[in-house]
Parts: structure tokens; C-alpha cells; sequence
């Protein structure tokens, strides 16, 4: 039987609940679509920094490379370890070394869920650059402690980075409905984000069959809550993405629905799927935290494996669970009704 293996990385707070419940679900699409999934859990996460100094180990990457794909729950322990430090030590150094350059967030809403927008029919694709910018990690702090303290960080985009990142965009918007909102500050940042606006324009040529508008980020904020049917992809730098997704999860009903993938495009090495949401330390241990936009960053990763048919079982068991009520408002079900209410639809 085809097998494919996957690293498990739970992580901080309600990212143990959400994986078990995702791994449940992936399980069974899996057995009934013939092919298995072998898990590997690693116990990486603040506990284990506070154990060993580290976020992972040091040979953590060359561990994780040998595996088909990682889900991760969530990271962060603010009260334990600062998030600066959880995060530059497992999310952003898998991302970088494995090169998963495009992080892609869908929003639109599940049936039966409302949004607090009036406008339902909307269906975004948001593509993050995952890799370098704002997230880049250059910077210093000299005089610490005084006066005269200063603190740089600087934001690197190479030209390498930037194309990459647009062309997979204007890919996903021919394969799509053609429309390309390119996410910008170039009137208030004259170097990196006019670059980005240069390289936009550049290879808008090569599609002739997409619509590429640029926009300034905080215009396009306004877009995604006034006229969000407007948009089709989105794409947008590591900082900007970010912001934007948490919008889009917004929209989209809450973070509970938000799902993730940090897809490598050329294959080189293992993509990791995980929710948009952190640990949640004000719910963690409750029972209650939401598992769909683990279970749908699972199928992202089933379709990413080439296993579309269970990918596809698996939204569509998502969609009949929320159709009928299940899971749409925090906190209301539990994490144990909503998995068990969509173990059921995968069956049916
Ligand atoms: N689900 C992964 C997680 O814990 N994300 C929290 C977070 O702060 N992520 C920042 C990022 O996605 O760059």
C-alpha cells in the first residue's frame, strides 16, 4: 500500500488537541481512499525549550527532512517563552531551510457559517511570501538598556525572492478566476516596495490572461471587508501577508476556519500545512478549541501528497459538519464533538 510518512509537530497550547483530531480524520480518509499515513510526533515546542534551550534539536532540520510533508499545530508560550524566540526557533527556520516559499491561506466561508461581513460569497486566495522580507531576522540593537538605545530591523527582499514569489501567484490566479492584487507600500517605502511593483509589472507580460491591479496594503485591508467578492488571489509580502490573512481569517468566520499551507513549489524538500491560529493559551486545556483549519490545512496537505480524492472527502466532510451547525460558533462544541460530528461525514 502506498504510505506516505508525515512529521507530526503539535507544538504549544491547543496544537496537541487539533492535531490528534486532525490525525484522526486524515487517518480515515486516507484508509478509505487505500493509501496510509505514517505519523512521526515530535515533542518540539516551548516545554521542550525550557528542557533543552532549544525550540528543536540542532539536527532538528536533517531529522525532518526525510519526511513527505510536516503538520504542525501551533507554537507559543508567551508566559513561558518569548514569542520572538519560539518563533525564529521552529516555524520560521522550517519554512526557510526547506525553502516553502509560498505559504497560501484560503478564505472563504464553510456552508452554515457566518461571517461578519454581509457579503458571503466570496473566495480569496492569499499567497504569503514565507522566505525573506520583513521576517528576514537582520537587524541589531546597540546601547541596549540606555538612552540612547537604537534597534534596526531590516526587511531584505532580493529579486530571486520577489519573482518567485509573484509568478507562482500569477499562476494561481490563471489556474483560478484570472485576477492578480498585487500588496504594496510603494508610496511610503520608495526601495523594496517599488521594487516589488517594478517586478509585478515585469512579469505581467508573460500573463497576458491575468488581471494584475497593485494596491497599497491598507487599501486593500479596506477591499477584503467592504468588497472582498472582488478578489480572487492575493499576493503579499511575509509581514503583509501575515497581517492580511488574520483579516481574512476574520472574515471568513475566525481563526478557527483558517487554514495554511508553506508549500515548497519545486519539491526540493518536505512542505509543512498547519492552521493560521497560535496556541491559544487563554483556551488551551478547555477542550474547546475549533480543529477545522487544522483538519482543512490536512487536506491541503493530502492534495499537496497527490491524494486529491481524500483531500476532497475530507473538505467535504468539513462543509457538511459546519452545514449542520457543527462547530460554527467558539467555543459552543467541543473539540471532541466537532472531530467525532466529522469522522461521521467522512464515513458517510
Ligand atoms: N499555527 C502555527 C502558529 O502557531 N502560528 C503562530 C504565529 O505567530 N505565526 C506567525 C507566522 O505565521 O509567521
Amino acid at each position: 500500500m502506498k504510505t506516505h510518512r508525515i512529521a507530526l509537530i503539535p507544538g504549544d497550547g491547543i496544537g496537541t488537541d487539533v492535531i490528534d483530531a486532525a490525525w484522526s480524520v486524515l487517518q480515515r480518509a486516507a484508509g478509505l481512499s487505500g493509501f496510509a499515513l505514517e505519523g512521526t510526533t515530535f515533542p518540539w515546542s516551548c516545554a521542550f525549550y525550557k528542557e533543552t534551550g532549544r525550540m528543536m534539536p540542532a539536527d532538528g532540520i536533517e531529522i525532518l527532512r526525510g519526511f513527505d510533508a510536516i503538520l504542525l499545530g501551533a507554537v507559543g508560550w508567551p508566559a513561558e517563552v518569548p514569542d520572538s524566540v519560539s518563533l525564529h526557533g521552529l516555524l520560521l527556520p522550517i519554512r526557510k531551510a526547506f525553502v516553502q516559499y509560498a505559504n497560501i491561506r484560503p478564505h472563504r466561508l464553510l456552508p452554515g457559517v457566518e461571517g461578519p461581513l454581509k457579503a458571503e460569497g466570496f473566495d480569496i486566495l492569499c499567497i504569503r511570501e514565507n522566505t525573506e522580507g520583513e521576517y528576514s531576522g537582520a537587524g541589531g540593537r546597540v546601547h541596549q538598556g540606555t538612552a540612547n538605545e537604537v534597534a534596526v530591523e531590516t526587511a531584505i527582499f532580493t529579486r530571486a525572492g520577489v519573482e518567485r514569489i509573484l509568478r507562482f501567484g500569477f499562476e494561481q490566479a490563471r489556474a483560478r478566476r484570472g485576477k492578480l492584487a498585487s500588496v504594496t507600500k510603494s508610496n511610503a517605502q520608495k526601495h523594496s516596495m517599488v521594487f516589488w511593483d517594478e517586478i509585478t509589472a515585469l512579469l505581467a507580460a508573460d500573463y497576458p490572461d491575468v488581471t494584475v491591479t497593485s494596491y497599497h496594503v491598507d487599501a486593500l485591508a479596506a477591499r477584503m471587508v467592504m468588497a472582498p467578492e472582488s478578489l480572487d488571489v492575493i499576493v503579499a509580502s511575509n509581514l503583509f501577508g501575515d497581517i492580511l490573512t488574520d483579516l481574512g481569517a476574520a472574515i471568513q468566520g475566525g481563526l478557527g476556519f483558517a487554514a495554511s499551507a508553506n508549500i515548497n513549489p519545486d519539491r526540493s524538500a518536505p512542505s509543512m500545512f498547519e492552521p493560521v491560529h497560535g496556541s491559544a493559551p487563554d483556551i488551551a486545556g478547555k477542550g474547546i478549541a475549533n480543529p477545522m483549519a487544522t483538519i482543512w490545512s490536512g487536506a491541503m496537505m493530502l492534495e499537496h501528497l497527490g491524494e486529491s480524492q481524500a483531500a476532497a472527502r475530507v473538505m467535504q466532510a468539513l462543509s457538511a459538519t459546519t452545514a449542520r451547525g457543527i462547530g460554527i460558533r467558539p467555543g459552543k462544541d467541543s473539540t471532541e464533538a466537532i472531530t467525532a460530528a466529522i469522522l461521521g461525514e467522512v464515513n458517510s
